[in-house]
């Protein structure tokens, strides 16, 4: 049992929440540990196509835990850093999409951990920002990293050294968020997004994220070798032959994940 998270599933999708509320759900060391117990229950189920992750409350996640890093030393920072960093890293990384649907201050840590998704989604009241500069600190779970390859270097700079918070509406503007909600909209909304990719065929939409995550990485020309690949394993699975023949045959394609 978690204290600080919820992980629950319905079906093929996962919904990780965030419930630390007194705190706006500052991400302190047993936070990211149970939010990094439940990614590995979520990379051990096979049968799960979409993970959400929201948070209780009126915050996302307000930044990771201010009190708890006030006396750490050097090292300590560095390995708070370190953890927090591998944490995000392991959820960037799960092959199924991930959805952030941020409901509220998405600042420090919690930019970061929505960025560790593949699609940002917010409702009107989400904020947005990296304030960190204005502890003293820099961003440490990969924020100098992940927002200027979202946003562009200039945005990025300009958000880091400004350490402003951000609207729903601007963050949209930039590129950091696919869609705005009204608030209570917002989960249907990420869940209906979530039901739109688990009712295609998983292993294919799970080889398009790694085409598009990996080929990011590469020279065009060893991206497009991965991607003929991966295109060409997909006509070793069983879905390919169900999706095609469900086509030619006029019918709804029923997919088992083989
Ligand atoms: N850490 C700890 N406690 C927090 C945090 C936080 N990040 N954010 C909010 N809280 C607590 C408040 O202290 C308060 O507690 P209490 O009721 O006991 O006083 C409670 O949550 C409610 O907060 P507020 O009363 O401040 O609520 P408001 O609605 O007035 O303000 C804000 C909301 C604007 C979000 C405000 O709480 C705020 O500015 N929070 C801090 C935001 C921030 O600076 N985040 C970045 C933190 S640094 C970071 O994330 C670095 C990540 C990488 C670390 C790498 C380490 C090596």
């Amino acid at each position: 049992m978690y204290q600080t998270i919820r992980y629950e599933k319905n079906e093929k999708i996962g919904v990780l929440t965030i419930s630390r509320p007194a705190a706006l759900n500052a991400l302190n060391s047993l936070e990211l540990s149970e939010i990094n117990a439940a990614i590995a229950e979520v990379e051990a189920d096979k049968e799960l196509g979409c993970l959400i992750i929201t948070g209780d409350g009126k915050a996302f996640v307000a930044g990771a835990d201010i009190s708890e890093m006030r006396t750490m030393t050097l090292t300590e920072g560095r390995e708070f850093g370190r953890y927090g960093a591998a944490v995000m890293r392991r959820i960037e990384k799960l092959e199924i999409p991930t959805i952030a649907a941020v409901n509220g201050f998405a600042l420090g840590g919690g930019c970061e951990l929505a960025m560790s998704c593949d699609i940002i989604l917010a409702s009107e009241k989400a904020k947005f920002g990296q304030p960190e500069v204005g502890l003293g600190i820099t961003p440490g779970f990969s924020g100098t990293q992940r927002l200027p390859r979202r946003v562009g270097t200039a945005k990025a700079k300009e958000l880091i050294f400004s350490g402003k918070m951000i609207n729903a509406a601007q963050a949209k503007e930039m590129g950091l968020v696919n869609e705005v909600y009204a608030p209570e909209a917002l989960m249907e909304g990420a869940v209906a997004m979530a039901q739109s990719f688990v009712k295609n065929a998983p292993i294919a939409v799970k080889y398009s994220k790694a085409c598009i995550d990996r080929g990011m990485q590469m020279d065009i020309d060893g991206a497009i070798a991965l991607e003929n690949e991966l295109f060409a394993m997909c006509f070793a699975t069983a879905d390919q032959k169900e999706g095609m023949g469900a086509f030619v045959e006029k019918r709804a394609a029923t997919f088992e994940n083989k």
